[in-house]
Order: structure tokens, then C-alpha cells, then sequence
């Protein structure tokens, strides 16, 4: 099981350690399956707030329910002139690059007991001053953008409130957007439920890959039902009998919210 990850990246004292502990609290009960979470402090594996995945949960009262995630890492070490090796620069341009988006984080609060490395609180020179590096670096990864604290706002900016976690479930569910992911669930048995993410245009094949590598191999057929149909119905057998279960092959393109049961062969 692996989760694409998120740097959390931004100038010294703008907030990025102060949210990584944040969405920590996020974190899932069990991450011995993501071993490089156990030897680096910096990287967490945080749980995807899914309201649909309570309706089931819900409906079903399975005995387990196994959340979809995106692993944050909080990346230190930038300031201007990083791709000339200023502060941490080219330790930091590395980790840069073996992650799949950007949440990119702007100092919004006023603080005189925290110093500014640049002197003073300005979003947009600040935004810009990282942006540059990045540039320079050529690294070209998509990018949220987030206000830590602050009255000032930009429309087209996400705000969060690092230090009482305010703002970030919303941070989450738009780190997923950004990685192109789209959700959808399995049902096994009855007792697990269980959300996966999976890039927007996956096909059915793809999707059974996720879950178990022989369901992929010995892929029959994909029963496939969207989560509102199913939810209104409350009870797959039901479901199936009302015609409502489609029968999808290997190439059928899931949508975000399908319910699936993989029909495979061993
Ligand atoms: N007043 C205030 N202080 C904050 C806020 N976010 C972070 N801080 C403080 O700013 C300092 C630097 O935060 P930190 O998360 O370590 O910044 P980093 O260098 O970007 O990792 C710490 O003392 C935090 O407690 C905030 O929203 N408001
Ligand atoms: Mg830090």
C-alpha cells in the first residue's frame, strides 16, 4: 500500500511544521504498512475526510473501514537562492522531486515573537520569492497555495489556520484534487469497507490492481454500482436484483464514488 505525497513547502517561519503537526493528528491508526513513516519523522500518512465512506460505513456497520490516504512531508529549508545551494538548497530541491504536488504555504499571521525572514508579512513577495526557486530549479509540479493566518485574503488562495488545524480537512480533500485522485470503495464480505484512491481515467483492470494483484490477473468482469444508487437502495443483493449493478470489462473508466465487487478468476 502506498499513498502520493504532498511536500509541504514555503519559507522559514511561514507555518509548514506547525500544519505537518497538524495533519498528523490526521494521521492513520496504522502506518507499519508505509515503513519510511516509521524512520522519518517528517513524513506523514494522513487519513482523506470522506463523508460518502461514513454513509456506508453507516449503512453496513462493517467491522472494519479503511480510509483513503495522501502522505504529507514537511520539506525544510528554502529561501532565496536555494538552486545556488543557499540555507539547504539543493538538500531541499531533492526532496522536492520525488514528490508528487506541492501545497505551498504563505505566512498570513502577524507574530513579533516569530521573525520573518524577510521582515515582514507580504503574501505576494513571499509567494513569489518561492515560486522563483522552483523555476530556477525547473521543477514543474501542480501547486496549492496556502495562507497561514492573517486577515489579508486571496480569492484564489486556500486559508488555514496552522496552529489550531482550522482549514485543514479542506487542505486535504484539495492535496487529493491536486494529485488527480478519485475515490472509489469495496465492500468485502460485508465487514470491510474499504475507500481507494485512484488517478482520475483509471480503468477497471487498474482499479483491481489496487486492491489485490490477482484480481487484476484473473480479471473477469467489474460489477459496478455509483454510490448515491446504491446508498438509496441500501443492500447490494437488493441492488443486483433492481438491475442497478452495471457488469463492466477491463477497460471500463471508473468514476469518482463507484462502488465495485471484482469478479476475478485465481
Ligand atoms: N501566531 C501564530 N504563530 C504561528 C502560526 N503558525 C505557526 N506559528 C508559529 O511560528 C513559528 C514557526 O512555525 P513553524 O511551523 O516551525 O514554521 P516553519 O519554519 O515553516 O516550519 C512557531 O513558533 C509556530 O508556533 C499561526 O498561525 N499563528
Ligand atoms: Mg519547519
Amino acid at each position: 500500500m502506498s499513498s502520493l505525497s504532498c511536500g509541504i513547502i514555503g519559507l522559514p517561519n511561514s507555518g509548514k511544521s506547525t500544519l505537518f503537526n497538524s495533519l498528523l493528528k490526521r494521521q492513520i491508526a496504522n502506518v507499519a504498512s508505509y515503513p519510511f513513516t516509521t524512520i522519518e519523522p517528517n513524513v506523514g500518512v494522513v487519513e482523506v475526510p470522506d463523508e460518502r465512506l461514513k454513509k456506508l460505513a453507516d449503512l453496513l456497520k462493517p467491522e472494519k473501514i479503511v480510509p483513503a490516504t495522501v502522505t504529507f512531508i514537511d520539506i525544510a529549508g528554502l529561501v532565496k537562492n536555494a538552486h545556488q545551494g543557499e540555507g539547504l538548497g539543493n538538500q531541499f530541491l531533492a526532496k522536492i522531486r520525488e514528490v508528487d504536488a506541492i501545497v505551498h504555504i504563505i505566512r498570513g499571521f502577524e507574530d513579533e515573537t516569530v521573525p520573518h525572514y524577510y521582515g515582514s508579512i507580504n503574501l505576494k513577495r513571499d509567494k513569489e520569492i518561492v515560486d522563483l526557486e522552483l523555476e530556477m530549479a525547473e521543477i514543474k509540479k501542480p501547486t496549492l497555495y496556502v495562507v497561514n493566518g492573517g486577515k489579508e485574503s486571496q480569492e484564489e488562495w486556500l486559508k488555514v489556520d496552522a496552529k489550531s488545524g482550522e482549514g485543514v480537512d479542506e487542505l486535504i480533500k484539495k492535496a487529493y484534487e491536486l494529485l488527480g485522485l478519485i475515490t472509489f470503495y469495496t465492500i468485502k464480505g460485508g465487514q470491510e469497507i474499504t475507500a481507494w484512491a485512484l488517478k482520475n481515467g483509471s480503468t477497471a483492470l487498474e482499479a483491481a490492481a489496487k486492491v489485490h494483484e490477482d484480481m487484476a490477473q484473473g480479471f473477469i468482469k467489474a460489477e459496478v454500482i455509483n454510490f448515491n444508487d446504491f446508498v438509496n437502495i441500501g443492500d447490494w443483493h437488493q441492488a443486483k436484483n433492481l438491475g442497478k449493478v452495471g457488469l463492466e470489462g477491463k477497460e471500463y473508466q471508473v468514476q469518482d464514488g463507484d462502488v465495485i465487487e471484482f469478479k476475478f478468476n485465481v
